[in-house]
């Protein structure tokens, strides 16, 4: 009985240190927020960072826009209307992506998140995170779209502070 007392208040201690310890991180959360040095984004043409969306619209086997900026670390849901009579398919990634969906023979997308294919005169959605700063391309495989130009980019900022 005593021992039973005893593994309690043990287990009330634990629950005590967790709780003060998630309060220290969310004070510590809240500084960065509002501590000089925060990051911001003044720019109204650069995304994020944080959850944006972004539309993109197929016309005649054409993203529009082909082009995209995001602060680095912005996690972006790309909803893509596809205006055309035909199908399409949205991939975003590095460059081993797009050689394997441009070699490859794959069918429809939709599971891997950056990877998703719209049929015609609909609309879906795909999202990926961009953390490196740099140029990550955008296209479509299907035969015959790349090299028409069915091709865009999202460029990533890196994240300034003030
Ligand atoms: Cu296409």
């Amino acid at each position: 009985m005593a021992r039973r007392t005893r593994m309690r208040r043990g287990a009330r201690l634990v629950w005590t240190l967790a709780a003060m310890w998630m309060a220290a991180s969310v004070a510590a959360v809240v500084f960065a927020l509002a501590a000089p040095g925060a990051t911001t984004n003044s720019d109204p043409d650069v995304l994020g960072p944080g959850d944006v969306t972004v539309t993109l619209d197929i016309n005649n086997s054409r993203f529009v826009p082909t082009r995209v900026v995001v602060l680095q670390h912005s996690t972006v849901t790309f909803r893509i209307v596809n205006h055309d009579p035909i199908g399409h398919e949205f991939i975003v990634g590095d460059g081993g992506v797009h050689s394997l969906h441009e070699a490859g023979t794959h069918g429809q997308h939709g599971t891997v998140p950056g990877e998703v294919s719209v049929a015609p005169g609909e609309t879906a959605s795909t999202t990926s995170t961009f953390h490196a700063p740099g140029v990550v391309v955008f296209a479509c495989h299907l035969p015959g779209h790349f090299s028409y130009g069915m091709i865009g980019e999202v460029v990533v900022k890196p994240q300034t502070t003030r």
